[in-house]
């Protein structure tokens, strides 16, 4: 991806620690990125920290440069280096992060052993990095990356996703059942980020309250997600305006 411009915001320092330090973990991240926001999230429910290294895509395409191509030869955030133990994909750090660092307290809330409990969580995985986030990125990059037209049928199976997003919610409280769970840290990151593209979703009355709650429930919300979907906004904007400028 070609981000130009977009550190042309104010640099953000990394996220202040808030738990228990885990010794030779880091995580590469960009703050505006929603997959590395679920992560941030969910090192916060588990109240640990590990060293934050924040790269610059934009100016000077740290991602791809050749220390991190070598380490993630997919270039992409959030990747997590466990003393030399390198993982990328957010939904399997959050995984690996709860099952390596969590209680087992932690580990039964976010992550449930029981296999119904289990498979509704892979379920809604799968589904947003399948169907939801997809059709958001689907949708959006083309006109923030290249100044594309909207495209009506992306526009649509975005909408769709969001449709069966709010029937999934329709009968339980959470993306996965009765309680929280990693799914809903994961759909969280992605539903947000429709806020920083200026995508309304009030109408998908289930998810509306589903997502105030969580901002309201989650104490680490704020923290993990306010500064990158603002980021994010901002040069959203930007391109929008370059773009109707053109
Ligand atoms: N499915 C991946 C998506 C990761 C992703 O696309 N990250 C973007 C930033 S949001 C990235 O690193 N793009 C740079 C690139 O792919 O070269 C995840 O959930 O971690």
């Amino acid at each position: 991806m070609n981000f130009q411009r977009m550190n042309a915001q104010k640099p953000s320092a990394p996220p202040a620690p808030v738990g228990t330090k885990i010794p030779g973990v880091e995580l590469i991240y960009m703050t505006g990125s929603p997959p590395c926001r679920a992560v941030l999230m969910c090192l916060r429910d588990l109240k640990i920290d590990v060293d934050m290294k924040k790269i610059d895509m934009f100016q000077k395409a740290e991602h791809k440069q050749p220390w991190f191509v070598k380490m993630n030869p997919q270039h992409c955030v959030p990747t997590l280096n466990d003393n030399g133990f390198i993982l990328w994909e957010s939904r399997a750090i959050i995984s690996y992060l709860i099952t390596k660092y969590g209680s087992e307290e932690d580990r039964e809330r976010l992550l449930p052993s029981d296999p119904e409990a289990r498979a509704k969580i892979d379920r809604m995985w799968y589904f947003d990095i399948g169907c939801l986030y997809k059709s958001i990125s689907d949708y959006y990059l083309p006109q923030l990356m290249s100044g594309e037209p909207a495209d009506h049928q992306r526009a649509n199976a975005l909408k769709q996703n969001l449709d069966y997003l709010d029937i999934f919610l329709e009968d339980s409280p959470y993306v996965a059942g009765e309680t929280y769970t990693a799914a809903d840290i994961s759909i969280l990151a992605s539903v947000t980020h429709l806020e920083s593209v200026d995508f309304r979703y009030e109408g998908y009355h289930h998810i509306a309250e589903w997502a105030k709650k969580l901002k309201a429930e989650l104490p680490y919300y704020t923290a993990c997600n306010k500064e990158g979907i603002e980021l994010f906004a901002k040069w959203s904007k930007s391109r929008m305006t370059t773009k109707k400028g053109k």
